[in-house]
């Protein structure tokens, strides 16, 4: 039976088709499959499909992309509330776009996947000030921010994630809160995360979720 929802679930989100997917999993706890399965066994494996998808044979476009991640995200709200044992969250994130980058596309997608995997994101929003992050990182206990740069100038610009990487030292904050970084200029340099003093970066919202849990369990240790 599992496969047959899995198969559903799949050919929904590749429709882009909203209602379809959330039907397919609402008839699949009906028929008695666990909350706890449609997560991991229908939803996160179809966030990694898609993935798969753009990342290696380009079959599959932004819009699946971008719904799979608020698909997830609404499904897997949904269920943990009928998780027998609600889970305990990963880490606490905040996210948002550097200073002067109104890109928010990929940062949404980013949003979807992290909280797909029970991690607590609060979206910042667009050109957020280097203090703003670090204050709402302080105010949430956060473990991680996350800094989303779609142009280069905002990705190696004083004003993203350098400037963060100064506050955080001036304010003795580096052993509690570690910088993820993430947008195109990323995936074109795969070292210029060091270069702007991030502690990781990740090339998409999957990827961000793994790269996250690992940050969240240096901080803790
Ligand atoms: C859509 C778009 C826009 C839209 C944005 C709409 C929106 N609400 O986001 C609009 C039209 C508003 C726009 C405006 C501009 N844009 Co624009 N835009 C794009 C475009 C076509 C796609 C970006 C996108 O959404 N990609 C899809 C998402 C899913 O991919 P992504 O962002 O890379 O995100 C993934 C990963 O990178 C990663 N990720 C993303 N963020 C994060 C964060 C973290 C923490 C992590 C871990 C991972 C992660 O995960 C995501 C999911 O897989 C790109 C071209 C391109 N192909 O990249 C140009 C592009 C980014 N834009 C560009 C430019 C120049 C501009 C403008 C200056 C244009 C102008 N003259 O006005 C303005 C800038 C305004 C501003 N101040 O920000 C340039 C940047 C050039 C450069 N090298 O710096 C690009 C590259 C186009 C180009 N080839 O010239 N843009």
């Amino acid at each position: 039976m599992l496969d047959k929802i899995i198969k559903e679930y799949n050919e929904a989100i590749y429709d882009t088709d909203r209602d379809r997917a959330l039907m397919v999993v609402h008839q699949a706890v009906e028929q008695g499959v666990s909350p706890e399965d449609v997560v991991f066994k229908v939803v996160l494996p179809a966030l990694d499909l898609m993935v798969k998808a753009i990342s290696e044979n380009m079959d599959a476009n932004l819009a699946q992309h971008f719904m799979t991640a608020q698909i997830a995200d609404t499904v897997t709200a949904e269920m943990i509330a009928k998780f027998k044992k609600v889970p305990a969250v990963v880490g606490t994130v905040v996210i948002g776009t550097a200073q002067g980058d109104m890109h928010s596309l990929g940062k949404r997608i980013v949003i979807g996947c992290l909280k797909a995997r029970m991690i607590d994101v609060t979206d910042l929003g667009v050109n957020v000030t280097p203090e703003h992050f670090v204050d709402e990182a302080v105010g949430r206990k956060a473990q991680v921010i996350g800094i989303s740069a779609m142009m280069v100038h905002t990705a190696r610009g004083e004003n993203g994630s350098l400037a963060v990487r100064r506050l955080l030292q001036e304010r003795g904050l580096e052993d509690k809160i570690r910088i993820i970084v993430g947008g195109a200029p990323f995936r074109f340099d795969d070292g210029l995360y060091r270069t702007v003093q991030a502690d990781a970066w990740a090339s998409d919202g999957v990827t961000a979720s793994k790269v996250v849990a690992d940050l969240v369990k240096e901080v803790r240790q």
